[in-house]
């Protein structure tokens, strides 16, 4: 499992690195030359997520949207909290993916609450690339990743998952409560504890996500982009975060640049926030600025509210310029854009 422990240790050695983005960031903007071919992730997991897209981007030249499915498919096998069938299910017991990817032709695909399929990134992909359609959900989903070849899974917890959701009943005391809807009015005074809704903060008191977005340029100039999860721990059953909604999760326009997040998918949901970067980009913000406006928005929304959740977003633009920033501090971020194997960076933020 990858920790936020192995983060910190990445961040101190990345210090040398954040200069080089500003130099990067500068140089840019004074000459025409794009630093390609670039890959970012979201959080410190992302790092061979990019390994694997880089590969492809500069070993064989390959095209983004072939990398940032790559990286994407890569962390769906492996068993973490947060990405693929070894994640943490919803409130029901039931491991349900959310994915959507995203070329440098405005071609999307994207599922919701697929359950049983390993590869969600790649069922979005095929139906981006085989059928009229944006959207599949679902049982529908699972029906179209059959159909085409992909094998249906056992549904068992891993090992860590099967612990985490034992834990998470015992705490939450949870039973079907009629008109739960209703509770979530009452909040919870303290953000670790338990309730009927997925919980911000685990008891360790690390947030509750860890969503793999992955955006990259390719050597000719192309952006695309991925974003894959198993979506907040303990959700409702059917609940739909951001991670597969276009202009939610994800956004890429190959004219202006791509962004992607992790965190509390519904407050992202709320202002369109990946759109909203990409729009931003194209007004002349640099990606940092960008990401940062969204930040905002979501915590102008209700600022008191805003200080128990976290949302992180990275962006790159057509210069290679890339840059991230979050509510919460503990938002890291993967930029791999040279043979050195990539560096974590640490994502300013709003508090
Ligand atoms: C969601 N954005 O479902 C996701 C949560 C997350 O790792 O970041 N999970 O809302």
């Amino acid at each position: 499992m990858h920790t936020r422990r192995k983060f910190l240790h990445w961040s101190a050695l990345s210090l040398p690195f954040l200069s080089l983005s500003r130099v990067v960031a500068k140089s840019s903007s004074t000459t025409q030359a794009a630093v390609k071919p670039i890959v970012v992730s979201t959080w410190d997991s992302g790092l061979p997520v990019n390994a694997v897209a880089w590969k492809i981007l500069r070993e064989n030249n390959g095209r983004a949207l072939d990398a940032v499915e790559a990286g994407a498919r890569w962390i769906e096998d492996d068993i973490n909290c947060c990405v693929g069938l070894g994640g943490n299910p919803d409130r029901d017991g039931i491991v349900t993916l959310d994915a959507c990817i995203m070329d440098e032709k405005a071609n999307c695909g994207s599922v919701a609450g697929l359950s049983y399929i390993k590869h969600p990134i790649s069922v979005a992909r095929k139906l981006m690339e085989t059928t009229p359609h944006v959207m599949l959900v679902g049982e529908g989903a699972m029906q179209f990743a059959l159909a085409n070849g992909f094998p249906k899974e056992s549904g068992k917890l891993s090992k860590d998952a099967e612990k985490s959701y034992k834990d998470w009943l015992k705490k939450s005391e949870y039973k079907p409560i009629i008109n739960i809807e209703q509770q979530q009015s009452k909040g919870k005074k303290n953000k670790k504890e338990h309730g009927p809704f997925a919980p911000s903060y685990f008891d360790d008191g690390t947030p509750n996500h860890d969503t793999m977005g992955t955006i990259a340029m390719d050597a000719s100039g192309n952006l695309s982009g991925a974003c894959t999860t198993s979506g907040m721990a303990f959700k409702l059953h059917g609940r739909v975060g951001d991670s597969p909604i276009i202009g939610a999760g994800l956004f890429v326009d190959n004219e202006v640049g791509a962004a992607t997040g992790s965190g509390q998918g519904e407050e992202v949901i709320r202002v369109a926030g990946t759109a909203i970067i990409v729009e931003m980009m194209r007004m002349g913000k640099s990606p940092k600025e960008a990401c940062k406006i969204a930040v905002e928005r979501i915590i102008n929304i209700n600022p008191a509210k805003a200080k128990d959740f976290q949302v992180g977003f990275i962006a790159i633009n057509k210069a290679g310029e890339y840059g991230a920033y979050s509510i919460q501090p503990g938002f890291s971020y993967s930029v791999t854009l040279a043979e050195d194997g990539g560096k974590v960076l640490k994502a300013e933020s709003y508090f």
